[in-house]
C-alpha cells in the first residue's frame, strides 16, 4: 500500500499550544457535549487531561521507552501509532541508541502532531534515534521493517470491525522477534467487577480534581467514540493475527497494556 500521508512540518502550526495548560474542557459547560474530538482545545490541554483521566499513565509510557531498549534492533522502525503529543516517541528515544534505528510517529491529528513536534523536536538531537512524524489515519499508512509498534491508547478509537484488519498488518509489518504494545482502557465480563472497577475510576477522576459534571460531560463525550472490549477480546485478536506471545504487563484499574510478540 501506498502513503496516503502528510509530512508534518512546523509551517502547518496554527498556534502554538501550551502543555502547561489545565483541562478545563467541560468544566463550565451546561449543555451535553459533540462527541469527542482531537482538535485544537483538546491539544491544549492534552497531557494533563490523560495524566488525570488514565491511571498509570506515565508509568506505563516511561516503560515502554524501557521496552524500546530491549526490542528495538539496529536499522528497523519503531512506529508510535496515534501519537498526541509523542511521549511515547520522547520515552523510546531515552532509551534506544541501535545505528540506523528511527522513529516514526504518526497521528491524524494536526492540532496534536503540532504539539509533538513542540515536545519531540525531531531532527535536533544527533546521538539519538530520529523521530519522522506523520499526519495520517492509522489505518492507511504502511508498516514494514518494524522491530517495536506501539498503540497507546489508540486502537480504542478505530471502530470495532475494522481492529482485526489492522492489528492484522501490524503482525504482517513487525519482523521476527518483534513486539506489539498495545494499551487500552478495557472492560469486564463481569458486571460485579465492571461496576467496582468504575467506580474506582471514577474516584481516580475525582481525586484528580475533576467534578461531577466535568466527568459526566467527558463520558457523554467519548460514548460513541471511545470503545473498550475485554482483555480476553484482545487476546483473542493478538492469537489469530499470529503472535505467539501474549501477556498483561500492566494493568491499573481499567487501564491494560498488553505485550505481543511475534
Ligand atoms: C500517548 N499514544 O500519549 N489514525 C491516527 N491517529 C488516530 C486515529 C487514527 N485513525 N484515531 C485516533 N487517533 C498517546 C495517547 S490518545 C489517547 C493516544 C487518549 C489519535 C488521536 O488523534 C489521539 O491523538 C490519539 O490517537 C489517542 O501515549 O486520548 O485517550
Amino acid at each position: 500500500m501506498l502513503f496516503s500521508h502528510i509530512r508534518y512540518n512546523s509551517a502547518m502550526k496554527k498556534s502554538p499550544p501550551d502543555s502547561q495548560q489545565r483541562d478545563r474542557l467541560y468544566a463550565d459547560s451546561q449543555q451535553a457535549p459533540d462527541d469527542f474530538v482531537f482538535d485544537e482545545a483538546v491539544a491544549q490541554v492534552f497531557d494533563d487531561m490523560i495524566r488525570r483521566s488514565v491511571p498509570g499513565y506515565a508509568q506505563v509510557v516511561a516503560m515502554t521507552g524501557l521496552l524500546a531498549g530491549h526490542f528495538a534492533k539496529a536499522d528497523s522502525v519503531a512506529y508510535d501509532l496515534g501519537c498526541s503529543s509523542g511521549a511515547v516517541s520522547r520515552a523510546m528515544r531515552q532509551f534506544v541508541q541501535q545505528p540506523g534505528f528511527r522513529i516514526i510517529a504518526v497521528d491524524k491529528s494536526e492540532a496534536m502532531l503540532a504539539h509533538c513536534h513542540d515536545l519531540v523536536q525531531p531532527g535536533t538531537s544527533a546521538d539519538r534515534p530520529p523521530v519522522e512524524l506523520i499526519c495520517a489515519d492509522i489505518r492507511d499508512i504502511t508498516i514494514h521493517n518494524a522491530s517495536l509498534v506501539c498503540l497507546n491508547f489508540t486502537l480504542q478509537f478505530i471502530p470495532l470491525a475494522q481492529r482485526e484488519e489492522l492489528i492484522q498488518r501490524i503482525f504482517s509489518g513487525l519482523n521476527p522477534g518483534g513486539a506489539l504494545v498495545l494499551s487500552e482502557k478495557i472492560a469486564f465480563d463481569n458486571a460485579g467487577q465492571q461496576e467496582l472497577i468504575s467506580q474506582l475510576h471514577l474516584d481516580y477522576k475525582r481525586a484528580h480534581g475533576y467534578s461531577a459534571l466535568e466527568i459526566s460531560h467527558k463520558r457523554s463525550a467519548l460514548e460513541n467514540v471511545l470503545l473498550a472490549e475485554t482483555l480476553s477480546t484482545h487476546r483473542q485478536r493478538l492469537q489469530q493475527a499470529g503472535f505467539s506471545l501474549i501477556t498483561v504487563w500492566h494493568q491499573s484499574l481499567n487501564f491494560a497494556s498488553l505485550l505481543a510478540v511475534k
